[in-house]
């Protein structure tokens, strides 16, 4: 199995994490989606990484098609098991993945030539993730992790999205949440978030 995808894809980033996370057998390809040359559409019509090869001409794409599958690979996913939990978890990524959205949306629009540049766009974009920070501040229990006792796809999604937006969007999210940096500060510590860091990036 392989997962392709660039080393600062907060997409490709979930998967890497999960894959450390679970000890999957699985090699990273760096590939860049952008240029003409690109081997990504051959793979994935939308052109755009991760993509998961999992057999010869056989890949899957789409970010939580491709963590779902690689979570229920070997038939045990990551707890929580109940139906509340699960669907609790599911909430968490759900903003999460909004939030990756919502940074991507914001570092394409900032790096368009400035004449070209929306600043609407970039300041919806912004108030869009000070909201999601808001609510997972709302929201967030105390403790190790955001649902139950174990690590889940909801502290890997969330914990995801918000270093990406300390890599591309770095700001004081910190100091207006500091119960937030208490969770953070454990999944960022962790050896597949550590192992899979943008070359450079420095955690603050
Ligand atoms: N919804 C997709 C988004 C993936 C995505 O946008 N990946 C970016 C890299 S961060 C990409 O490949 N962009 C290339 C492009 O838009 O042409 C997913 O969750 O997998």
């Amino acid at each position: 199995m392989k997962i392709y995808g660039s080393p600062f894809s907060p997409y490709a980033r979930k998967a890497r994490v999960l894959i450390h996370e679970k000890n999957i057998p699985c090699e990273y390809v760096i590939e860049d989606p952008w240029p003409a040359g690109s081997r990504i559409p051959a793979m994935n019509p939308l052109g755009k990484v991760p993509v998961l090869e999992i057999g010869p001409d056989n890949y899957l794409f789409e970010s939580a098609h491709v963590v779902h599958y690689l979570d229920h690979l070997g038939g045990k996913p990551l707890p929580p098991a109940d139906a509340a939990g699960y669907w609790k978890s599911q909430w968490w990524q759900a903003l999460g993945n909004g939030m990756i959205d919502a940074s991507i949306a914001r570092v394409l629009e900032s790096r368009r030539p400035q004449e070209k540049q929306m600043p609407e766009k970039i300041t919806r974009e912004e108030a869009r993730i000070a909201r999601a920070f808001a609510t997972a501040a709302g929201n967030y229990q105390g403790g190790q992790y955001l649902v139950g006792a174990d690590f889940s796809l909801a502290d890997l999604v969330l914990g995801v999205a918000v270093q990406y937006i300390d890599i591309r969007y770095p700001h004081d999210w910190r100091g207006t949440h500091p119960q937030l940096r208490q969770w953070f500060d454990g999944i960022a510590a962790r050896p597949s978030f550590e192992a899979t860091l943008p070359p450079g990036f420095v955690r603050p």
